[in-house]
């Protein structure tokens, strides 16, 4: 089964209607509190365990497409054109293949208002953006769990990037991956916050498919994640149906450091914390101590998102006045 079998079962007819243009589609960035690390399918971004995220309010992407009449693509970001050959477009372009009907190009507008590639899903937030607005030029009237899937194919995480709020990633159990996709949860929690703490806002060193790549083949510890997950998935699922936040600080921290313990086990070891990121996790304890409901979580890469609720937003921005807070 690759992606273009995947995507022939959720258009079937729908393909030849292009729309001359399209609007521009938004889709927030998510952070997930319970992570996807590692894949059972490398091509269709199948995960090995289910994770569950909160959305970045209006943090994320804004993409439009449109097709051109011309003998390549072209992919703006941020108001930018770039290069046909960079990784940017290559990766566009690839995924773009799925959809060439009749063998058409496109211009694709991508606007970020995240800093790319830093850690803070700017690949799933994008992707999510172009899928919607690849449903709006070609008007296939998707249902949100389709749309899901076509997400994952171009990056896993993107698949939880449609929805506002809390988005839960089924991992499924079939092949196809057609059980595999993100459902938004009910519970809203307008209190809780997510401060983003950029302590490098610079490429990462390893990109995290690789680095998921390497941690299943090489960590002996890979075994015991799946374990964690599960248990850490009913502890999240309850804080957020009591509106416990000491339970989803504690176990949204433990699962983000869980998976970079898996990392750093792996060989070559994988270490995304820099110097920085390991002394704000101890400001980070030390504040705690003291009696302050401050939490963290880490993706791919150096930077802390802390976790608060609003009433303490005033002495998180005294004790960390770089850290930018999402409403
Ligand atoms: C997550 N991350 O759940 C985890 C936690 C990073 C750390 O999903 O290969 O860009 O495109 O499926 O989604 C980042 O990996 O990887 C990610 P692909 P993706 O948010």
């Amino acid at each position: 089964m690759n992606k273009s079998d995947v995507i022939n079962l959720i258009l079937k007819d729908r393909k030849n209607t292009p729309k001359t243009h399209s609007t521009a589609k938004f889709a927030p960035s998510n952070i997930a509190l319970i992570k996807y690390w590692g894949k059972r399918d490398n091509i269709l971004n199948l995960p090995m365990t289910d994770s569950l995220s909160l959305s970045l309010g209006n943090k994320g992407a804004t993409t439009s497409i449109e097709i051109i009449d011309k003998e390549n693509d072209e992919f703006y970001l941020n108001n930018e054109i770039q290069n046909a050959d960079s990784p940017f477009s290559l990766r566009l372009s690839a995924y773009l293949d799925l959809f060439r009907f009749k063998e058409e190009h496109y211009r694709v507008r991508t606007q970020l208002n995240i800093p790319l590639a830093a850690g803070l899903a700017s690949s799933a937030c994008g992707f999510a953006a172009l899928v919607l607005a690849l449903n709006d030029l070609y008007a296939w009237e998707l249902s949100l769990s389709e749309l899901s899937i076509l997400a994952r194919l171009g990056s896993g995480s993107a698949c939880r990037s449609l929805y506002k709020g809390f988005a839960w990633w089924q991992k499924g159990i079939h092949a196809n991956g057609m059980d595999s996709y993100a459902i938004p949860l009910e519970t809203e929690w307008p209190e809780l916050r997510i401060g983003l703490l950029i302590v490098d806002g610079s490429k990462k060193l390893i990109d995290s498919r690789s680095a998921m790549e390497r941690t299943v083949k090489t960590s002996q510890l890979y075994a015991m994640w799946a374990h964690q997950v599960a248990h850490d998935f009913i502890v999240l699922n309850e804080a957020i149906l009591d509106k416990d936040f000491v339970r989803l600080g504690e176990v949204s921290e433990h699962n983000a450091l869980s998976m970079h313990a898996t990392m750093i086990s792996a060989w070559p070891p994988i270490v995304y914390s820099n110097a920085d990121t390991v002394n704000a996790m101890h400001a980070i304890w030390e504040l705690r101590k003291q009696g302050l409901e401050l939490y963290f979580t880490q993706d791919a890469g150096p930077n802390l998102k802390l976790l608060f609720l609003e009433k303490d937003s005033a002495v998180v921005k005294e004790h960390f006045p770089g850290v930018e807070i999402i409403d």
